[in-house]
């Protein structure tokens, strides 16, 4: 029997991915670049299914059903490129190669056109939740051709993670990279909401004086509401973990100094290609950053930087309302981060030629990856049908949400302002917010000043076809640029 798709790459991500196809009965053919790790996977998952070891990429192309279909799960960059080189002299016209790496989707995207002159298909697979969820079901989104996914759709939806209404946590996304650049801006998200979650548990201490055993009950809480979540959920274990070594909380031990592998990073230097104001991602990518910049200039700056504020320890106060507050300020900037992520989509989708269905990105996020939330079933909802907001802060659930949550969040922005506390998402999400919707702004006067010293126009609210130029250094009249 020939087997119904090929892994290369078997080292955890691959390796996982490789049992679940064969948990859902498919019979996978195993290679990677040394042998070692396809038979310590052979030798310790071989009775989970049907496995064919390879050990040439000739004997794993040789091993498939045709059109043959090869996922490669190699370290993300030249590894795959090197691989799709091997590969490409062995297969046929219409056989699918699949990457489900962490791939750039700029890479994605010109592997996909290199395959098709070859008469390749070639599908940029984000997938997340890691290596459980590669085991058990991650959240999947495959771009490459429609046509592709075809008869590579349903094994993926296979080994997809459910929802709870049972839908699959995969769906095609759209052509070429769009859905390597859908799990970059879902990693965005990840991060954005990570900091809200840190800035409302640095709050909780700092103001609302919780100790973090206080504080695991309050996202226990927080779980039970419309924040219920796979992140909320997980706060709480970190919080209510205790060092074994030291007997003080566990989130006192870990240095502060957050790690990044870079997919943030992506999100926010593509936003900045595409001009899209991921306010909310970029503050928690730079947050990070300056967590983890030179210990020595953190140390200086506490020894030689004023707060400016009073003694502020008699300021501590268990008061419930507050907690209220926190809770409704980190629904809000959530929603917000969510918001700009999506338009981001909206905006590439625009650029890329890629027609993105946002009910249906929304409804795989809704299990299997990381940011899994109650939320996701609202946003999905939000888009569905014709009625999609052009924002998604303007669908009708949402606009009440923040009417509820106004009133807190700026309270709790003003207080984290008082007390010297940063809370960057919180306040820049807020500071979105309040720009989105106002009637003028400031870049008024960005346009008078770039007009004054380089010339570069502008349009009158009352023309606003024409560019105009005022002459600064003559006699100051405008002339039609
Ligand atoms: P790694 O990213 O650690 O890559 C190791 C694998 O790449 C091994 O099989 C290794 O073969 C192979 N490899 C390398 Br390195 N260079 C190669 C080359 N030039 N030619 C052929 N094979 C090569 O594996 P991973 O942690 O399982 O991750 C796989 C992918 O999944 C990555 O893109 C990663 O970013 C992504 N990932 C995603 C998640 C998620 O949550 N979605 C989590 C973790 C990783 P060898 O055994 O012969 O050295």
């Amino acid at each position: 029997k020939k087997a119904d798709i090929g892994v290369t790459g078997l080292a955890v991500m691959g390796a996982n991915l490789a049992r679940n196809f064969a948990h859902h009965g498919y019979t996978v053919a195993l290679h990677n670049r040394s042998s070692a790790k396809t038979d310590a996977l052979i030798e310790e998952h071989g009775s989970e299914g049907d496995f064919i070891r390879t050990e040439t990429m000739q004997e794993l192309v040789d091993s498939l059903e045709r059109p043959r279909r090869v996922l490669v799960m190699v370290k993300a960059g030249a590894p795959v490129d090197s691989v799709i080189e091997q590969l490409t002299p062995l297969l046929d016209e219409g056989d699918i190669i699949i990457d489900g790496g962490n791939s750039y989707f700029q890479d994605t995207r010109r592997r996909e056109r290199e395959c098709a002159q070859n008469g390749l298909h070639f599908v940029g697979v984000g997938v997340s939740g890691g290596e459980e969820g590669a085991l058990n079901g991650p959240s999947i989104m495959p771009g490459g051709s429609e046509e592709s996914y075809s008869t590579l759709g349903p094994m993926l939806e296979d080994i997809s993670a459910k929802a709870d209404d049972g839908a699959p946590c995969c769906a095609w996304i759209s052509t070429d990279g769009a859905g390597h650049f859908v799990k970059m801006v879902h990693n965005g998200i990840e991060y954005a909401d990570m900091q809200v979650i840190g800035e409302a548990h640095e709050l909780l201490r700092s103001v609302a004086g919780l100790e973090p055993a206080e504080q695991a009950d309050v996202f226990d809480e927080w779980n039970t509401t419309e924040l219920s979540s796979y992140l909320i959920e997980i706060t709480s274990q970190v919080l209510r973990q205790v060092d074994p070594k030291t007997g003080k909380p566990f989130i006192d031990i870990v240095a502060d100094a957050a790690g990044q592998k870079g997919t943030g990073r992506w999100t926010v230097q593509e936003a900045l290609e595409l001009g899209s104001p991921v306010t909310a991602i970029a503050e928690s990518v730079f947050a990070r950053a300056l967590s983890s910049s030179e210990p020595a200039m953190r140390k200086e700056a506490q020894e030689v930087l004023p707060a400016g504020i009073g003694d502020t320890t008699e300021d501590v106060v268990k008061d419930p309302e507050f907690v209220d507050d926190v809770r409704k300020a980190l629904y809000a900037s959530k929603l917000v981060s969510y918001a700009q992520g999506l338009d981001m989509l909206t905006m590439a989708g625009r650029e890329y030629g890629w027609n993105l269905d946002l009910a249906s990105i929304a409804s795989l996020w809704r299990n299997g990856c990381i940011i899994r939330a109650e939320l996701l079933n609202v946003i999905m909802a939000a888009y569905e049908g014709d009625k999609a907001p052009l924002n998604l802060l303007f669908a009708p659930e949402f606009v009440q949400s923040i009417e509820d949550a106004l009133p807190a969040w700026r309270r709790v922005v003003a207080r984290a302002v008082e007390r010297g506390i940063p809370a960057p998402v919180f306040s820049s999400a807020l500071a979105y917010y309040d720009a989105l919707r106002r009637p003028r702004l400031n870049a008024a006067l960005t346009q008078g000043l770039r007009d004054y010293f380089g010339a570069h126009t502008y349009k009158r609210v009352d023309d606003p076809d024409s560019s105009f130029h005022v002459l600064w250094s003559g006699d100051r009249s405008e002339v039609v640029s």
